[in-house]
């Protein structure tokens, strides 16, 4: 007889699949039994940031030191131009970065709007550790980093600026419409040994976007979210659509309230779509998990992505989708 787990590792893996409870883990007495850890992130570059994930995880490391050192892969790569160093910029020509964290006992950090700064999401790291607030932008969040050992850097890499030159010449400044190839955000859920979940964001947000522009990354809630006992989420995308419906808040609350990971993203696009008349316009995705090792992703088009380390495997999985 072919045993469940047979016919999985047979089957090309599609999400779908991968929403039936695979990896269950069960509470006896308060107790995690069966904790399967797990890395989850957003596109491909999740993949090489995935690796740095999981040797902090199968070191048996805190999934929050996990997030933020897989992240970091992305942001210091000049070639993932969505994230960090290298990102394209706003329509002045500047590189202006969000990033948010989130431990399993709800600690949180922030930075918006912050420029010069390779890894924001050390200094958001360092919001959550060492300061008494959540969230720090702009000038104080450069400062604050500066203060605390950061280096101050030119994050707008030549192709970068190339492009930039580009669009000015094309766009004559005009204001872009969000489309669907303009982002690429990475946000990375993670649960370690111990049975704990984290979750982090990242972004260089929307390309050539108003100078002083935030999007959901660094909002907690809209762009990220993770409560221990539940779930976590996150979000990649069109970040103003996910700020209007609180996205990742809404995924988590919804897996409180009973539904699967892969339903809950569903609901949240369906209320981007129920909403949001222009839906088909812009991409936004969405992935989660819960405290039974179940996974979802859902998004409004085709083509996003998301990478899975879990059973000491790495893959790069499409996700379902609403327009079809
Ligand atoms: C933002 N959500 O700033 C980010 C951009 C991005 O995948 O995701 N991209 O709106």
């Amino acid at each position: 007889m072919i045993t469940r787990r047979k016919f999985l590792k047979n089957t090309t893996l599609t999400s779908a699949l991968l929403i039936t409870g695979v990896n269950e883990a069960f509470v006896k007495n308060n107790e995690k039994v069966n904790v399967k850890p797990l890395v989850i992130s957003t596109w491909k570059h999740g993949l090489a940031a995935n690796n740095a994930a999981w040797k902090i995880i199968t070191e048996n490391g805190k999934s929050i030191d996990a997030v933020e050192q897989g992240v970091k892969v992305s942001e210091s790569d000049p070639e993932v131009q969505s994230v960090g160093y290298g990102g394209l910029p706003d329509r002045d020509g500047n590189v202006t970065l969000d990033a948010s964290i989130m431990d399993e006992n709800g600690n949180c950090g922030s930075v918006a709007f912050l420029q010069h700064i390779k890894n924001p999401i050390s200094v958001a790291r360092l919001v959550m550790d060492k300061t008494p607030h959540v969230m720090l932008v702009g000038e104080g969040a450069l400062k604050f980093a500066l203060n605390n050992g950061f280096k101050k850097e030119n994050l707008l890499t030549e192709k970068s600026r190339i492009e930039w030159e580009k669009w000015k010449i094309k766009k004559n400044y005009e204001p872009e419409k969000i489309d669907i190839n303009n982002h690429d955000t990475i946000g990375m859920l993670a649960i370690d040994n111990f049975g704990n979940l984290s979750g982090a964001c990242t972004t260089s947000g929307l390309a050539w976007k108003y100078h002083g522009r935030v999007g959901d990354s660094p909002i907690i809630g809209a762009g990220m979210f993770v409560d221990n006992e539940i779930g976590a989420a996150c979000a990649t995308g069109k970040g103003e659509a996910v700020i209007k419906i609180a996205g990742s808040l809404l995924i988590v609350e919804l897996m409180r309230n009973g539904k699967t990971p892969m339903e809950a993203c569903k609901e949240a696009i369906n209320r981007i779509v129920k909403k949001q008349k222009d839906f088909k316009d812009f991409q936004v995705g969405f992935i989660a998990i819960n405290q039974n090792n179940q996974i979802g992703a859902y998004s409004i088009q085709k083509g996003f992505q998301y990478a899975l380390y879990i059973d000491g495997e790495n893959k790069l999985i499409d996700s379902d989708y609403y327009l079809k």
